[in-house]
């Protein structure tokens, strides 16, 4: 088996600032915590921006430079960008951050659906809410498609290629290997590929053992067990630890972070991103799988290397 790959996805767009007080915001905040998280043990961490006066996710190239480049120069991690956008943006919008900072890895969402959190709503009262837009936000999630079109996906890897960016093939349901598997024989996606089984979004699969255990198996026949590695996102408390302890044990990979999941133990609020990463830590311990470092994990996912990025 590889060392294992732990990735933290620092702070998200969806994740809302009156979920928890420990959600990173700031560009300071967001450096500050990936650095944490790689001294725990992350060899990859997620990148979002927000914007510094009202934690509204934000696209504002100037704001991902600071935080790829603050990040560069304080810790040897793989910096994976987003290219997920916030609602109403183009493809040719989100995908600009990849010519910006070509950067190792971003993220390639393989398909439209539902993406959605408004339940949450039903958690707080008004006057719980940090910032005004919170509320109206998740409640607009309930009309949200995030879309990822056919058209849209081959323009993506066609940026990612050109930039030597390597995509990190977000498939948050069985049909997305599928238009994985069609890129791939469109001769858009190279293999090895790097894929993430996103479970739990509201919208997506669940997060049952046995839909990992089936999205692992169609990966396996349509793509080849030699031709792709992958990692697994479990959203919410537990499915994340739940679903990182499977992918340890099956030898794929593990995503945590405050973009997905707020609880360290049951209602315990994480305090940062390290302390999630730190309990993945201590499982892979348990169950005798090494960590890898970041250098590792470029060797084990054919990245480019940090020297290569424009930031
Ligand atoms: N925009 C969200 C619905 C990613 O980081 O690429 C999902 C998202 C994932 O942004
Ligand atoms: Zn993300």
């Amino acid at each position: 088996m590889d060392k294992l790959i732990i990735t933290a996805a620092l702070t998200g767009n969806i994740t809302l600032p009156v979920q928890t007080p420990h959600l990173p915001l700031t560009p300071q905040q967001i450096i500050d915590d990936a650095v944490r998280a790689a001294e725990a043990g992350a060899a990859s961490v997620h990148i979002h921006a927000r914007d510094p006066e009202t934690g509204k996710p934000t696209t504002e190239p100037d704001v991902y430079r600071e935080i790829a480049t603050g990040i560069k120069a304080r810790a040897d991690v793989i910096v994976c960008v987003t290219t997920g956008g916030v609602t109403g943006m183009t493809a040719a919008q989100r995908v600009r951050v990849v010519p910006n900072l070509k950067p190792e890895l971003a993220t390639f969402n393989a398909g439209s659906m539902n993406f959605s959190i408004h339940p949450i709503v039903e958690r707080y009262k008004d006057e719980d809410y940090k910032y005004p837009w919170e509320k109206e936000f998740a409640l607009g999630l309930k009309e949200y498609i995030f879309s990822n079109n056919f058209a849209d996906m081959e323009y993506f890897c066609t940026a990612m290629r050109e930039n030597g960016t390597k995509p990190e093939l977000e498939a948050y349901d069985v049909g997305h290997l599928y238009n994985i598997r069609y890129l791939i024989r469109q001769k858009l996606l190279d293999f090895p590929i790097w894929v993430q089984f996103v479970t739990g979004v509201l919208g997506g699969i669940g997060s049952a053992l046995e839909d990992v255990i089936h999205m692992k198996h169609t990966a396996d026949r349509l793509f080849g067990p030699e031709n792709y590695k992958w990692s697994v996102i479990g959203a919410g408390y537990p499915a994340e630890f739940n679903l990182d302890t499977l992918a340890i044990i099956m030898g794929g990979h593990a995503r945590v972070g405050l973009e997905d999941n707020i609880f360290v133990s049951k209602g315990v609020l994480a305090r940062s991103n390290a302390e999630l990463v730190a309990k993945v830590v201590r499982i892979a311990g348990e169950l005798g799988r090494e960590i890898a470092t970041p250098d590792e994990a470029r060797a084990i996912l054919g990245l480019k290397g940090r020297d290569k990025v424009a930031y």
